[in-house]
């Protein structure tokens, strides 16, 4: 089964155009992360390509390719900001998978041993 189409009107695309605020923590010409208003732990941070697709089905692997280097650096700036003992790092395809918003996004969100994740 393929994939819907992707909706330029999703809630990613209208902080990537400025239209809605957030609390940003990191933008360069591909990339821009951003804190979750949802966070399911302090430090909680999505990592999102500029770059238009759904979900990694639709991405382009040159878009992943520089859109992991700041995952792995926003997993160590949170690992250290919020003096975590672990980092998840995890996104969802599709809403069987629990994709909520449909434009391509990574978490990444610091945990401590003994405290679990919000549900
Ligand atoms: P998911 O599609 O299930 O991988 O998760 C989407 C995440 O996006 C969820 O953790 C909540 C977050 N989120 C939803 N709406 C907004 C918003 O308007 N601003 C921010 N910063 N995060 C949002």
């Amino acid at each position: 089964m393929t994939s819907a189409a992707y909706d330029t009107n999703n809630i990613f695309a209208k902080i990537l155009r400025g239209e809605i605020p957030s609390v940003k923590v990191y933008e360069d010409e591909h990339t821009l992360a951003f804190m979750d208003v949802m966070p399911q732990a302090p430090g909680h941070v999505l990592v999102v390509p500029k770059a238009a697709s759904r979900n990694l089905l639709d991405a382009d692997p040159a878009v992943l390719a520089k859109t992991i280097p700041v995952v792995q650096a926003i997993a160590n700036a949170v690992m250290e900001a919020f003096d975590a003992d672990g980092v998840f790092v995890c996104q969802f395809n599709e809403p069987a998978a629990g994709q909520t918003v449909f434009h391509l996004h990574f978490h990444v969100i610091p945990r401590h041993e003994g405290i679990a994740l919000k549900p």
